[in-house]
């Protein structure tokens, strides 16, 4: 018999796969699709880990069980290659990322062929190639034809390490996503997608979707509705007024004093010569500070502007303050404070001694006026609101507000527009160029893609521009006759991340980003496989999708059905891997040690629940290496055997039956650790059962293991496939079917003690009576002896289960 050798096998039906493009799709109206991806990798210089490794090997389990069941499966690969971790990498080593980008391409694809991962190759993309990025850009300029893309000056987030500003998603706990750099609020004019145009239809949306629940409630947090009102209160002395955003209305008479936030375009204007200086001072100090920082539960601070407004609804006058636990991009950058009934303002009242109005009675708790109530109740101190429910105010307000023309009813998001602009070179450039007056204009569309020029230098500076800016070339371009002179900033990454689910659909179309019809066939992705990115790529990708239907580019708004959001591998002592701690495990290593792909992806399939972490342990993956060479032993001798008729085939079908039911509706609900379980208790139960030795009915048994192994271990199926006559791809052979009847037992053990202690188990078919098993019972060989000891005083019959015989 043949030795199980992977380093054997596994090259040898890669090469096959490969060659017979057997992972190779196209759109079949007449077959029903199924969709499987993972999210893309960036291809680092590092390599893919095994934690990648069980991302991808979950696609390619679910993308090859739905092949086997005759779905037109489509489970595409691409790159990810345009970012700052590829520039960084690049200015780390010296080589120029589209150089690098490439070499850590062809090493991932290594990768991926050697894990056995069922790939289309033909539909490889990488989102660097200007194939693929003048479609990010043509996708750029329908937004902006739409106003969706504009050009705005703000405060942003800036990270001195990377020399950009970044998204709102991209600042983790008031650090640089990428650098850990602690980043700050600088002003600038900046690309932003107008994703806050979608906000409602992106939030309506997320009940719709078959995601885990914690990704659902982290996108609703952070789209952040609230219903409230826009208030205007006077500013005393001046002919302007400051614009409050407020959910609690009815706590109006209440409010005693407004914050500006420290960054609020008003603040200086409303300083006194004795202000000033302290006002500028404070401003500078906030603007260093991370949002989280600024809402943590710390002492307030704050500082008086010397100006007051007019509360419309008391009449009364109420100091202006600023203080940085009021945010500049949230709301109005602005609030009334209302001490009595909001924990911030309570404490901020209590350290600048500002008076607290309590304008809202808890009707039965007397509430101590040492604290702030923040429920709801009945009004006081509110005029002729007095003595009704706080919640009915509410609407009641805002109209007496509209009447007055001070006020109205109003929706604010958390979520802000999608800052896009990078001031890094190795990004997708934006395709505006300006004109002598600094008026922007469209790249026209025929002039697309406008391509990264190859720069020798491309680091970047304190200019707070990309060193596009320091290539004369790149800068100038003609638009209808007219010199201009090109953007140099370039598209966050996440941008090229948008849309490429569609491109994977039609890749080499030259002519358009896709063509519908197949968009519309494939898509939307049946399961999206990933463990990062729970609302940044996630959001964009989604919003994206939303403007794409409303173009009529897809018949669809939701690009993912569902989500599988998958645990990460740790290293063998639970902490995280990662290459400086030396504790990474490659997977061509495990491949390598003679282990071979196979068990490294049953295994990493087996080792938990995909969506829980777990460590590596490198004696998980013997045991299962040990495992499927038992399984190759199986088949080798069934194949080497001369069959024979044997009694015991009902026994074998049963189980082949019970397993094929199990992995199948495993499968189903994605608990492949339980499948492997279940074929590992299957191989078990055949062992035992191939002793009274092999009938040709053993093949199709036999068969249906390997098709059930083969999502797992693809290499071994197919190759004892072949070793069992079948000159197809086990690939195409289809998924095996159970039957219900085969999974009714049909006899039943029952177990005989005497005098209380187990001394035998007798089989009897499921219909039996007590006088039947009894006689049996005591015609046990083991159990006789126990009996001849005395006499039988009793006999106690457990239905089905079990008989005690006291003996004295
Ligand atoms: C008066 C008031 C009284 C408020 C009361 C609350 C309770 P969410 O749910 O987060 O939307 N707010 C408004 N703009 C803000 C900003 N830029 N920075 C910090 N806080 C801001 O909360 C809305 C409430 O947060 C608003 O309602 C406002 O305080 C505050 F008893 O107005 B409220």
């Amino acid at each position: 018999m043949r030795r199980y050798n992977p380093s054997e096998i596994e090259p040898k039906w890669q090469k096959k796969w490969d060659e017979e493009a057997i992972y190779s799709v196209s759109a079949d109206p007449n077959k029903q699709k199924m969709y499987i991806s993972g999210m893309f990798p960036y291809p680092s210089g590092a390599g893919l880990h095994t934690g990648h490794a069980r991302s991808y090997t979950l696609v390619d389990s679910i993308a090859r069980f739905y092949r086997q069941n005759g779905k037109n499966v489509l489970n595409p690969i691409g790159w990810d290659t345009f970012g700052l971790p590829a520039e960084n990498y690049a200015i780390k080593t010296g080589v120029s990322p589209k150089v690098a980008t490439h070499e850590n391409i062809a090493n991932f694809k290594k990768q991926f062929k050697r894990l056995g991962i069922s790939i289309d190759w033909d539909r490889e993309i990488n989102t660097s190639d200007p194939e693929y990025y003048k479609w990010t850009q043509w996708i750029f300029t329908q937004l902006y034809k739409k106003g969706l893309a504009y050009r705005k000056e703000s405060y942003q987030w800036w990270c001195d390490k990377d020399k950009t500003v970044l998204a709102n998603e991209q600042v983790e706990g008031g650090k640089c996503w990428r650098c850990g750099e602690e980043v700050k609020k600088k002003q600038m004019t900046q690309w932003f997608f107008k994703i806050t145009a979608y906000a409602d239809e992106l939030l309506e949306e997320i009940d719709s979707l078959d995601w885990p629940k914690k990704i659902k409630t982290m996108q609703r947090n952070w789209i952040g509705k609230s219903e409230g009102a826009e208030v205007e209160f006077a500013i005393d002395g001046k002919d302007k007024k400051i614009k409050v955003f407020t959910t609690r209305p009815d706590t109006i008479f209440g409010a005693s004093f407004i914050v500006l936030a420290p960054e609020h375009p008003y603040l200086l204007d409303l300083a006194t010569n004795s202000t000033r200086e302290a006002l500028e001072e404070y401003k500078q100090t906030s603007l260093k500070k991370s949002e989280i920082e600024r809402q943590e539960n710390k002492e307030k601070t704050g500082i008086f502007t010397g100006s007051y407004v007019i509360n419309p609804a008391s009449g009364e006058k109420m100091p202006i303050w600023t203080s940085d636990y009021v945010l500049g991009g949230y709301g109005e950058g602005a609030i009334m404070a209302v001490p009595a009934h909001d924990e911030r303002d309570f404490e901020f009242a209590n350290k600048f001694n500002l008076p607290i109005i309590k304008v809202i009675e808890k009707s039965d708790t007397i509430v101590d006026d040492s604290q702030y109530y923040s429920g709801e109740g009945i009004m006081v101190n509110s005029a002729n609101f007095n003595g009704q429910d706080s919640s009915d105010v509410r609407e009641e307000i805002v109209a007496w507000l509209e009447e007055k023309g001070i006020g109205k009813a109003k929706v604010t998001y958390k979520m802000r527009d999608w800052l896009i602009s990078r001031q890094r070179y190795w990004g997708c450039p934006i395709p505006i160029a300006y004109d002598k007056d600094g008026n922007e204009h469209l790249i026209p569309e025929d002039q697309l893609p406008v391509l990264l020029p190859d720069l020798a230098d491309f680091k970047p500076d304190d200019s707070g521009r990309s060193a596009l800016a320091k290539s004369e070339e790149f800068l100038q371009v003609e638009i209808n006759g007219e010199k201009m002179t090109r953007e140099t900033d370039t598209m966050d990454g996440y941008a090229c991340s948008s849309w490429y689910l569609f491109r994977y659909c039609d890749p080499k179309n030259n002519k358009e980003a896709w063509n519908s019809d197949l968009v519309n066939y494939f898509a939307p992705v049946d399961y999206y496989v990933g463990g990062d990115h729970a609302v940044a790529h996630l959001l964009y990708i989604r919003f994206w999708t939303h403007f794409f239907r409303d173009l009529g580019l897809t018949n669809f708004a939701e690009p993912v059905k569902k989500l599988l959001y998958h645990g990460y591998i740790n290293a063998e002592d639970g902490t995280k891997m990662s290459k400086s701690k030396g504790n990474t495990v490659d997977p061509l290593e495990v491949i390598d040690q003679g282990y071979g792909a196979d068990s490294l992806r049953t295994y990493e399939m087996f080792i938990a629940p995909y969506e829980l972490d777990a460590s590596w342990d490198p004696r998980g993956i013997a045991g299962v290496y040990r495992f499927l060479n038992r399984v190759w032993t199986l088949v080798n001798e069934f194949t080497d055997s001369d069959k024979k008729e044997v009694n015991n085939f009902g026994e074998v079908q049963k189980v082949q039956h019970k397993t094929i039911k199990k992995v199948t509706e495993d499968f189903h609900r994605e608990s492949l650790n339980t499948a492997i379980a279940a074929l590992m208790e299957m191989t078990n139960e055949l062992y035992k059962l191939k002793l009274v030795g092999f009938s040709k009915e053993w093949q199709g048994v036999l068969e249906d293991l390997l098709k059930m192994l083969a999502p797992f271990a693809p290499h071994m199926a197919s190759e004892l496939w072949e070793i069992m006559g079948n000159n197809t791809f086990i690939d195409h052979a289809g998924w095996p079917k159970w039957d219900d009847k085969l999974l009714v037992e049909d006899t039943v053990q029952i177990m005989i003690q005497v005098n209380g202690k187990l001394r035998g188990k007798i089989s009897l078919p499921k219909e039996h009576t007590k006088e039947e098993a009894l006689l049996l019972a005591k015609d046990e060989e083991k159990v006789k002896k126990y009996l001849a000891e005395g006499e039988i005083i009793k006999e106690i019959f457990v239905p089905n289960k079990l008989i005690n015989f006291v003996v004295k």
